[in-house]
């Protein structure tokens, strides 16, 4: 069903549609919210499923980079804080793995895919966290990003989607100033503290970039997923707005972003900067990054060690209720 999904540039136009189509489009160019027993094109519901699927992975495979520092936090207080967050990410995929299922999808189904390679998590969390200042800087850019791009999603057609980034944004919004605070340490501690800092940025620049997909030319989905309002920005938009709410905190950090053509441009009022490399990009998409197999390895090892427990609770459920229906 997932792999059926047709792939396309464009937004269907008003002549290449059926008289529901038609309705269907108006009802979304009203702003009215799309309910999960309505009537919904099979390719908006596709769409969805891809999309609010892949979220959910994200969401749970971006548990391992930082899972990996929980056990090396430098205080108490630092490790309560990353436990807190690693744990907010394990409710996000629960939230986004609820919603997918609205249409029509099992949670099985969904991690399956994930499990065989069909369905793909962001690229971002294929990338390594070396050291401790690694975790400030996924707190500050690759929340930043989370946020940037999921707080117009609040705002989508679909009711359960949209409702359910309506919490994840406020614990992405802690997620973010945590990961602030902490970089804000290092970067004002020793000058080896700055430099593991300055490094973290320099590792995690690109890649955060490439958090918001392709550039817009590239994007095969935009153009309907707008129409449809799954997406209510473009790549290119969001990536703009997160360069351009970032490199002045990082100028305030006293840290550099590792972009020769970074400059203000007056004009637009907006930043201009480098591309990320685009071939780095596909070929981690494609499963050839620095820790893709070992992500989803550890994915696959940790669903097959769960085994026991779900048919633990499986046979539970079974036999409370032959209980209650012998005592009917
Ligand atoms: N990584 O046509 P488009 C987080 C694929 S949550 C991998 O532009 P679309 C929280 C795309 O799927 C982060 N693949 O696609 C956290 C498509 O391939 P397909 C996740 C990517 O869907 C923080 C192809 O490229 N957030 O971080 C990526 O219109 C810290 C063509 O692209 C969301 O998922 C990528 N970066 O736009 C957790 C937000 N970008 O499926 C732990 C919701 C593109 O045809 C720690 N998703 N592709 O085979 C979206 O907004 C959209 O899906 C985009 C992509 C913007 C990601």
């Amino acid at each position: 069903m997932y792999a059926q999904l047709v792939k396309t540039s464009r937004a269907k136009a008003p002549e290449e549609m059926s008289e529901q189509e038609r309705a269907f489009q108006a009802r979304i160019d009203r702003g009215e919210k799309i309910e999960p027993k309505e009537w919904m094109p099979e390719e908006y519901r596709r769409t969805l499923i891809r999309q609010i699927g892949q979220h959910a992975h994200s969401e749970i495979v971006g548990q391992l980079p930082e899972g990996n520092w929980i056990t090396r936090a430098p205080t108490l207080q630092r490790k309560a804080i990353l436990l807190a967050k690693v744990q907010d990410e394990a409710g996000h995929g629960l939230y986004l793995y609820c919603a997918a299922e609205t249409l029509g999808i099992s949670r099985d189904e969904l991690i399956a895919m994930l499990h065989s390679g069909k369905m793909k998590y962001s690229s971002i969390f294929n990338y390594p966290t070396l050291t401790w200042a690694d975790i400030g800087a996924v707190g500050w850019l690759v929340d930043g990003a989370a946020i940037m791009n999921q707080v117009p999603l609040q705002r989508c057609s679909y009711g359960p989607y949209a409702r359910a980034m309506v919490r994840i944004c406020k614990e992405e919004s802690f997620h973010q100033r945590q990961g602030y605070d902490l970089i804000s340490k290092m970067a004002r501690g020793t000058p080896e503290q700055k430099a593991m800092a300055q490094d973290a940025l320099n590792r995690f620049w690109y890649p955060s970039l490439m958090m918001f997909g392709p550039s817009d030319k590239e994007s095969v989905h935009s153009a309907q997923s707008m129409a449809w309002r799954i997406k209510i920005n473009t790549n290119d938009e969001l990536r703009q707005k997160f360069v351009d709410q970032t490199v002045p905190q990082a100028h305030y950090l006293g840290l550099t972003v590792p972009d020769d053509k970074l400059a203000w441009n007056e004009d637009k009022r907006a930043y201009d900067f480098s591309e990320p490399d685009w071939e780095e990009f596909y070929a981690v998409v494609r499963g050839d990054g620095p820790c893709n197999r070992d992500r989803l390895g550890a994915r696959v090892k940790a669903w097959e060690d769960g085994a026991w427990f779900r048919d633990g609770l499986a046979a539970h459920a079974a036999k409370t209720r032959g209980a209650k229906m012998a005592a009917e």
